[in-house]
């Protein structure tokens, strides 16, 4: 089907969801395509057992309309994904968002024609759409990376990935499961595969620190004082380095400064409290290694207290420096390997050497599998949008312009791809924020930006080479500034193999907001409006 838009839209996840409800209140017309058969993106895809949002649901959700916040009722502390996937089926219908998407469809390629300055987006079912502008809504953590070991394809049993799991489960009952990977999402599965599992065997090629998530049922009375001040819970929230946690995290006391004694117990007691705000005990974590090593010898200490075997402890026990790679929350993760059927394989001295018909070699042993789990991960923050033939001006792909690691001003556009934004993208925070605060940030940008081309009557907007270079090498010099980039995570693309490595979220929401409206207020600053 051929159709004329003012806004394409790739990807119905919160992104894709709440620029619909934007274009609508501005009167601009939109066609979303989403490759699911509904909306919810991530929360969509990542139906693994036990997959549940590391921020509390109070605050991971959708704070542009108060009668929503207010109505509805979270039922745990964490969300589990099928109530995040419940609450963004509940906005769709609430604002009847489903009439503007396409689902069950995969937007191939998306191509800026310069002659009438128009995109022109096509997608796996035959339909051309035409629009004056396109957003790519397309997600961080949206790319399932799944390492290309030799004879894979030689393997008979079941494979799963944990960011393309079965909508219908899987039932790991009698099976001999082995399980690739160590990060958050292999933290959360592990202990309810190994569970059911005849036997769970774990390879881990870097060791992750996890702290528990004392996830329970939501505290009412707590959600009560939230909903009665949602408005400043969420502005305090917005103040946050990460854009929340504003009643958890503390950032004025350097772990320097006080003894070990105060220290100990101040993580003792976040322990106990459970999930984020045991980083935030002190300011300096992340800064000094010194300060660093004092959380981080805390963690290797409990993880010895909880795993028995003190060979099996001393593998799950990380060197690297806490917080460079997101920390992860667990319920009982360590505790899994005192169980009699779960096994964990290092695979950092001895590498998978290969797949065959029936296990996983590595280290000259072949571990015997029926069904293989890949938790690797994600080609985060660009591998969706690189999957897709995008072409700016001169014909140019966005994989050339990107060759040497992705290049953005603020992380909504590139130069030579005018009227092309992106939702979180890299160089925005993004990944380092609760998600949805920065998607309505981005969100409300773009489409305030979209309003006004319209409206003033331009053609194009689009930044410049020299904005977008200094704006990639501010991000990497206040990442720099800090613990980050010591350690090979997502963040830096080195999780997959030949990926450039660029440092691409950028640390530090207020800021960054300031930044972004700054930018509005002087006229679209480092953008040119043609
Ligand atoms: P992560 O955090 O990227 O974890 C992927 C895991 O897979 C990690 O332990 C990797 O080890 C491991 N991995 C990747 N490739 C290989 C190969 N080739 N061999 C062995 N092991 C490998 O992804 P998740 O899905 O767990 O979490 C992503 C984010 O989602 C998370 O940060 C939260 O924000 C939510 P490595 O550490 O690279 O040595």
């Amino acid at each position: 089907m051929e159709r004329f838009v003012d806004i394409t839209v790739v990807g119905a996840g919160f992104a894709g969801m709440y620029t619909i409800h934007r274009a609508r209140q501005m009167g601009l017309s939109i066609q979303v395509f989403e490759a699911g058969d509904d909306v919810g993106g991530t929360w969509y895809w990542n139906r693994y057992p036990g997959a549940r949002c590391d921020i509390e649901s109070v605050e991971y959700s959708y704070s542009f309309d108060d009668d929503l916040q207010q109505e509805w009722e979270w039922k745990e502390r964490y969300a589990p994904q099928p109530e995040i996937l419940e609450y963004a089926q509940h906005v769709a219908d609430r604002f009847n968002l489903r009439s503007d998407i396409q689902f069950s469809t995969r937007v191939v390629s998306s191509h800026f024609n310069e002659s009438n300055n128009q995109w022109v987006t096509t997608t796996d079912k035959g339909d051309i759409v035409t629009s004056k502008f396109v957003v790519f809504a397309t997600g961080c953590l949206s790319s399932a990376n799944t390492p290309q070991f030799a004879g894979a394809t030689s393997f008979t049993g079941d494979v799963y990935h944990t960011g393309q799991w079965p909508h219908e489960g899987v039932d790991f009952t009698g099976k001999t499961v082995g399980l690739i990977g160590t990060g958050s999402s292999a933290i959360q599965s592990i202990p309810i595969i190994a569970a059911q599992a005849k036997h769970l065997t774990v390879f881990q090629r870097t060791a992750s620190y996890s702290i528990p998530a004392r996830n329970d049922t939501i505290d009412h009375s707590y959600v009560k004082d939230v909903k009665n001040n949602y408005k400043q819970f969420r502005d305090a929230n917005r103040q946050q380095t990460g854009a929340f946690g504003s009643n958890i995290l503390r950032y004025d006391i350097s772990a320097l400064s006080v003894t070990e004694e105060e220290r100990r117990a101040e993580f003792e007691r976040r322990w106990e409290q459970g999930g984020f705000a045991f980083l935030s005990a002190y300011n300096d974590f992340l800064l000094t290694p010194e300060a660093n090593e004092t959380v981080a010898q805390f963690v290797r200490e409990k993880i010895f207290s909880i795993v028995k075997d003190p060979a099996t402890a001393e593998k799950l026990v990380p060197q690297q420096v806490i917080g460079c790679k997101r920390l992860c929350l667990d319920s009982g993760y360590f505790e899994t390997f005192n169980r009699d059927n779960v096994t964990l394989v290092d695979v950092a001295s001895s590498p998978i050497e290969r797949i065959t018909s029936g296990g996983v070699v590595a280290g000259n042993v072949e571990h015997e599998v029926d069904v293989l789990v890949y938790a690797t991960g994600f080609d985060a923050m660009t591998g969706s949008l690189l999957k897709i033939d995008i072409r700016g001006r001169q014909n140019k792909t966005l994989s050339d312009a990107w060759e040497a690691g992705p290049v953005t001003y603020l992380g909504l556009n590139t130069a030579g791809f005018p009227n092309m934004f992106m939702v979180s993208g890299p160089g925005s925070p993004s990944v380092l924020t609760n998600m949805i605060m920065s998607i309505e940030q981005h969100v409300e940008w773009i489409t305030d930006c979209i309003s006004h081309i319209v409206s003033s009557g331009k053609a194009t907007i689009e930044t410049t080479e020299k904005n977008q270079d200094e704006w990639v090498a501010f991000v990497n010099a206040v990442a720099d500034m800090t613990l980050y980039p010591s350690c090979n995570s997502w963040y830096l693309g080195a999780n997959v193999p030949g990926k450039p490595r660029v440092f691409m979220p950028l640390i530090g929401f207020p800021t960054y907001v300031d930044k972004c409206n700054e930018v509005v207020a002087n006229g679209y600053e480092g953008f040119v409006l043609a």
